[in-house]
């Protein structure tokens, strides 16, 4: 097969958009593609090779003769459809956290475990965005000398919760400027020039899903259930683009400047590091290069195998829409 029918479904959300767009971008080989999303924006046109395609109510029928489904509209909906469509012969790309730790579906960042997508039954799931930075950034680092733990917090953009938060932060802002009283509907706080540490709910250990999210993926991503990982992740009043502050301890040592090299030489990673020159990644930068971007790099002062660093990436793009593509690329 040359050429594939393939589906998008969430299409006029904020990672469904960007899909469309990466899947024009890479010239990815379709022969139809299929735009979906709920009854409130069915009738919807979006633009895809210079052509208006008509969004489309989900239902039970929209798989007939697709080939690749790509899913991006929440989890409840990749529960209610993705057994139903990955029982015929679609192949469905989640992105939704809704079976990323199924021992069965493989958990896909293709710079880092393209080999366990041979593991599918019809299912891949594209990790959170959070954690296709990071292990991006540290998985040279795990190839060369191992690590035993990790710490990280975030600072997350609003574009990862959607198009809603996106409106939410432009309307308070402008609110808040103009001396009126900041409404809102989907955060549990004013998420304008302040920041929520609460992403997702909490659960009974005191971590919110976000941040288990983060531990539990990152181990089934690097196959290794050894490591120990600590996070905090916060939402921040910036539309796109999540920052990370990680530091890890290293099994053997490591200098800075021979990871510097290897960041030089790895594919997909970005090193802006010129702290003479005020240069590191920033969220802003993350609207112009697909890479992750990882700056900062330093020993810690008092563990030698310690290393601090800050990591920053396109949340709506590696983080969801272009690594989910990549995927799909891979099954081509
Ligand atoms: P969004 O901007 O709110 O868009 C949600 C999309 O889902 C819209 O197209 C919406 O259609 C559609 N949708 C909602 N309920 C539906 C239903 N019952 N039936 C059919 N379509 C429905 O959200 P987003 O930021 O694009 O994120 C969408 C999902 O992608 C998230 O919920 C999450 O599971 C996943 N995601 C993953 C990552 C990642 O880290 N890999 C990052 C962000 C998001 P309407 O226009 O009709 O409302
Ligand atoms: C990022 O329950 C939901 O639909 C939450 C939606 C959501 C998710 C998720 O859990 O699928 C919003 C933003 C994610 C994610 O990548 O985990």
């Amino acid at each position: 097969m040359s050429e594939f029918n393939v589906a998008v479904v969430g299409a006029t959300g904020a990672v469904g958009r960007e899909m469309v767009k990466i899947l024009e971008e890479r010239g990815f080989p379709i022969k139809d593609l299929v735009l979906l999303a709920s009854k409130r924006s069915a009738g919807e046109t979006i633009f895809y090779k210079k052509k208006e395609l008509t969004v489309h109510e989900l239902n039970d029928k929209s798989f007939e003769d697709i080939d690749i489904a790509l899913f991006s509209a929440g989890s409840a909906v990749s529960r209610k459809y993705i057994p139903i469509v990955a029982k015929n012969n679609t192949i469905v790309i989640d992105n939704s956290s809704a079976f990323r730790m199924n021992s069965h579906v493989p958990l896909i960042v293709p710079e880092v475990n393209s080999h366990d997508i041979k593991k599918h039954n019809g299912i891949i799931a594209n990790p959170n965005c959070s954690t296709i930075q990071m292990v991006v950034a540290l998985k040279p680092i795990l190839d060369e000398v191992g690590i035993n733990r990790i710490i990280v917090s975030t600072y997350q953009s609003v574009s990862g919760t959607g198009k809603d938060a996106i409106n939410e932060l432009t309307e308070q802002s402008s609110q808040i400027l103009n001396n009126k009283k900041p409404t809102r509907k989907v955060y549990p706080h004013q998420i304008a020039f302040n920041i929520l540490p609460h992403i997702d709910v909490f659960e009974d250990n005191g971590f919110t899903k976000e941040e288990m999210k983060l531990i539990h993926e990152t181990k089934k991503i690097f196959g290794n259930n050894k490591i120990k990982i600590t996070a905090t992740a916060a939402r921040v009043p910036v539309f796109y683009g999540h920052s990370e502050s990680v530091y890890i301890e290293t099994q053997k040592y490591i200098s800075i400047n021979k990871l510097k090299n290897i960041y030089l030489k790895t594919k997909g990673i970005k090193l802006v590091d010129d702290i003479d020159n005020s240069k590191y990644p920033l969220a802003i930068m993350s609207e112009t290069y697909d890479e992750v971007m990882v700056g900062r790099l330093r020993k810690d002062l008092t563990e030698p195998n310690g290393i601090n660093m800050w990591i920053v990436a396109n949340n709506l793009r590696k983080g969801a829409a272009l690594n989910a593509v990549q995927i799909a690329e891979l099954l081509v």
